[in-house]
């Protein structure tokens, strides 16, 4: 008898096959903008689904190594990381990942085209989007915060398409003292001559390979300051190549991301340029946090989509019980909701995406401003959260396989785990948005945002959905009485859940508006699964 071997998934051309990003985009930019972006997406989901995955292959099959010396004994910390690794860069660069958002070639959908291109990068970087969150968080605190000098040099190389020339940037938060309290930072800046110094130890660095990073410090002085911290700018390397007062202490050994170094550094007199406001270093360093945790929203979305479309191909082919998973109406209907959440996820982040381009073209309104604020850590935590619980119901999808490392799975999921904690936990941001709605008072905004929205589902094949979604929204300021710490979670939640489906919504009446019915399937999924009560 032939032996039976099972056929794995396959990918193809990533834009292509994947018709709600090309819908969602198509309704989100002007005609003209997106007949101009449209071709370039193509070409690079090419590239996505074809030399990218050798490359991130080759990534996580050597992961980096730390060499603290030289055969001689001389302290080097060199860092060695894959050629699939450098290669990812120089796909980077090429595909202005990065430089799409600054060259502002569409103005204030600029950054609605950079987050398409990112969707299509991060699944087959290696999580080598993780350095291009950092660089782009980092070219934004230089275009605001930063001198004219780092403006003419540093910003140049993290916004070039050249990748000879293109600079990565780290962002170095977090000491032994401080994960999410950042405030118990320990490292000092001490003032040598007219230039600062600093000293200290730096727990998680990642991308420690990039040539500049941006960190937080104490000003030794004894003045009112010195209890804050500051923001400084930091190269890593002097002239000659070596390195500038810092040493690796060792790699981290992570659940996942393998392929990213991410490293323990001691900062030993490493010279530093105060950026921004002495003592104002956090509120500085948000603008940067900001951008990353976008990236991370998108990166969440876009790693669902990945591991659906895998499930997707693997359920045509896969025969179980007389036929192929897909035609088993209980499977079917699984995936159907992970579709769904695939699809209220990237929507939320093409709505913040919309709203950061505004922000940074001076379009956005005091309202948008405040609502970006807000929407950033609610997306941020939501989306994380749902990758997670995605990239597991995926792994279920494939049977045992999918907990077998050489198909490529189990990384799906232990990728994923990480975009709930770094660039704040779960609770951390659900704190964060607390204080957000305090400060701003944007909470009425939002709720009247998405009354405004509501509104305009007119479609009467929605009524009933519209009703389901205005009760739910009619419930939440009820939840803002009491302790809203204790319950900022579930606030958080709830929130996005309307959000999604408010989104969902628009988008359901705009297919059905050219004549496509069927999509409300989603919408019912969402409602279904998220804001009708259990
Ligand atoms: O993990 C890291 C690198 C990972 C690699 C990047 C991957 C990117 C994704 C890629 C995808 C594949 S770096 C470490 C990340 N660490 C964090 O995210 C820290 C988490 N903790 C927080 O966010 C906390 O909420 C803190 C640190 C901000 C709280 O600190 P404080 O000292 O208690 O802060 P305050 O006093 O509440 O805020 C200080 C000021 C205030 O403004 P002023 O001074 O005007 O009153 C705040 O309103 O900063 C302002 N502020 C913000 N402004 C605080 N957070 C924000 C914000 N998010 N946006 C705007």
């Amino acid at each position: 008898m032939k032996a039976f071997f099972q056929q794995g998934p396959e990918l193809a051309n990533t834009w292509n096959t994947d018709p709600f990003l090309q819908a969602a985009l198509q309704r989100l930019l002007p005609v003209h903008v997106f007949d101009a972006v449209a071709p370039g997406l193509e070409y690079f989901g090419e590239r996505a689904a074809g030399e990218m995955l050798d490359y991130a292959a080759d990534a996580e099959r050597h992961p980096p190594e730390h060499i603290p010396y030289d055969p001689w004994g001389r302290r080097i910390d060199d860092i060695r990381v894959a050629d699939g690794w450098k290669q990812l860069h120089r796909v980077a660069a090429e595909e202005g990942i990065v430089a799409t958002a600054y060259e502002r070639e569409h103005g204030e959908h600029s950054r609605l085209h950079q987050f398409a291109r990112l969707y299509l990068y991060h699944p087959s970087s290696a999580i080598c989007s993780c350095p291009m969150a950092m660089t782009d968080g980092a070219a934004r605190v230089i275009e605001l915060h930063g001198s004219e000098t780092m403006r003419a040099n540093a910003f140049r190389h993290l916004i070039s398409r050249d990748p000879e020339m293109f600079w990565t940037s780290g962002q170095w938060m977090t000491e032994r003292a401080g994960g999410s309290d950042v405030s118990r930072t320990e490292t000092i800046a001490r003032k040598q001559d007219d230039a600062y110094r600093l000293f200290g130890t730096k727990w998680f660095t990642s991308a420690t390979t990039s040539q500049m990073a941006f960190t937080l410090a104490r000003i030794e002085e004894k003045n009112e300051a010195s209890s804050q911290l500051s923001l400084f700018y930091v190269e890593q390397r002097d002239e000659n190549g070596e390195l500038n007062g810092i040493r690796v202490n060792r790699l981290k050994d992570k659940l996942g991301t393998r392929a990213l170094p991410t490293a323990e550094l001691t900062l030993d007199g490493a010279p530093a340029i105060l950026v921004g406001e002495p003592g104002k270093g956090v509120r500085t360093i948000a603008t940067l946090l900001n951008i990353t945790r976008l990236y991370n929203a998108c990166s969440s979305a876009s790693q669902m989509r990945r591991a659906l479309m895998l499930a997707t191909d693997y359920a045509q082919k896969r025969i179980a019980f007389g036929k192929p998973l897909s035609e088993h109406p209980l499977h079917a209907e699984t995936l159907a909701a992970l579709e769904a959440e695939v699809q209220g996820a990237t929507l939320m982040v093409l709505h913040a995406a919309a709203l950061l381009g505004k922000e940074e073209t001076d379009t956005a309104n005091d309202t948008e401003r405040k609502l970006l604020r807000l929407l950033t850590p609610m997306i941020k935590l939501y989306t994380a959260k749902q990758a997670v619980a995605v990239c597991s119901e995926v792994l279920e999808c494939f049977g045992g396989a999918g907990y077998i490392e050489d198909t490529g799975l189990p990384a799906l999921l232990r990728d994923a785990q990480v975009l709930s904690i770094w660039e704040g936990t779960t609770n951390v941001l659900a704190l964060d948005l607390l204080r957000a709605a305090t400060k701003d008072e944007s909470l009425p905004l939002w709720l009247n945002d998405m009354h405004v929205r509501l509104s305009n589902i007119g479609h009467p094949e929605l009524a009933a959905a519209r009703e389901t979604i205005d009760a739910r929204l009619a419930e939440l300021p009820a939840l803002l009485f009491g302790d809203t710490e204790r319950h900022a979670r579930r606030i958080a939640f709830a929130a996005a859940r309307i959000l999604g489906a408010v989104l969902l919504a628009e988008h359901v009446q705009w297919e059905m508006a050219r004549g496509n019915h069927s999509t409300r399937t989603w919408l019912d999924h969402w409602l279904r699964g998220k804001v009708l009560p259990a």
